[in-house]
């Protein structure tokens, strides 16, 4: 019994490990993937905050369509932060591979975040996007503040 169970923990160890490091050819590539992840995020979040901020008038359909890019494109960054993608050119700190329990936890927050935002530009609520927009920006300056150097 003991040495099924090893057996299907190394078998499971492996072959996630096989599948995360399968996604990059190399560690450049998971470099590239995660910035250009969080840059598309980044530029859909930014135009629901530009509207929430009232920046730029507040269109329902686009918010909603820009919200569920951001919502998507925020799930793909976080596998591409294994092992051996701490050098090059990233600015990514050396915390988020010391500390990958915490680092995680704030993808995850920012995630939850992010559909609530999600969710109320799909309803339309310009109140609720404010403060999806604000709720979702802290999590991100969370987390830069801590993971990001400068
Ligand atoms: C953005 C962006 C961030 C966050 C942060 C919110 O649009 O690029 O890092 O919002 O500025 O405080």
């Amino acid at each position: 019994m003991k040495k099924i169970a090893t057996f299907a923990l190394l078998a499971t160890a492996l072959a996630y490990s096989a599948s995360a490091s399968a996604q990059f050819a190399k560690p450049e590539d998971a470099i590239k993937y995660r910035k250009s992840a969080l840059f598309v995020m980044q530029q859909n979040f930014g135009r629901v905050a530009a509207m929430a901020a009232g920046k730029v008038p507040f269109d329902a359909k686009s918010a909603a369509e820009s919200a569920a890019v951001a919502e998507f494109t925020a799930k793909l960054p976080w596998a591409a932060f294994g092992d051996g993608t701490d050098k090059g050119d990233t600015r990514a700190k050396p915390e988020v591979w010391k500390e990958h329990a915490k680092f995680q936890e704030y993808a995850d927050k920012m995630q939850a975040e992010m559909s609530k935002l999600a969710a109320a530009a799909k309803a339309g609520n310009l109140d609720a996007v404010k403060a999806g927009v604000a709720a979702t920006g802290g999590t991100c300056k969370t987390c830069h503040d801590a993971y990001r150097k400068d």
